[in-house]
């Protein structure tokens, strides 16, 4: 398995509520695609001093892979400032892909959009 060319894209509404667009492409072996896999994402705010601070999680998706990959979205909506805003300054935003095969119930292998700066 493996996660190629994340990505995140973030766009605030009318009502200032914040929406994160997060794709990437999955690929798996031959052998690994008669497994079951799980994947979810996680937003974190990159905090300067301390740890990252996670935002908000998807919940994990189960699902059999079609042979070759496939791309991936996930969306998070309706996500407040006050969510995000967790230190003075602007937020660096990132979201970590996991992804793991349920059927071996191996480890998840993860990948890091890019970050961007919004300012909630
Ligand atoms: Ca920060
Ligand atoms: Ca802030």
């Amino acid at each position: 398995m493996n996660i190629t060319n994340p990505q995140l894209e973030a766009s605030q509404g009318a009502n200032g509520l914040w929406t994160f667009l997060v794709t990437a492409f999955l690929e798996y072996t031959r052998e690994e695609v008669d497994s079951e896999f799980e994947r979810w994402a996680s937003v974190f705010e990159a905090d300067a001093i301390g740890k990252d601070d996670p935002i908000i999680e998807s919940a994990a998706l189960r699902f059999r892979p079609p042979s070759g990959g496939h791309p991936a979205q996930w969306k998070f909506q309706n996500i407040s400032r006050d969510l995000i805003d967790t230190e003075l300054g602007d937020e660096e935003i990132y979201v970590q892909i996991s992804l793991r095969n349920f059927t071996t119930d191996s480890f998840p292998i993860t990948a890091r959009t890019p970050t961007i700066t919004i300012s909630a």
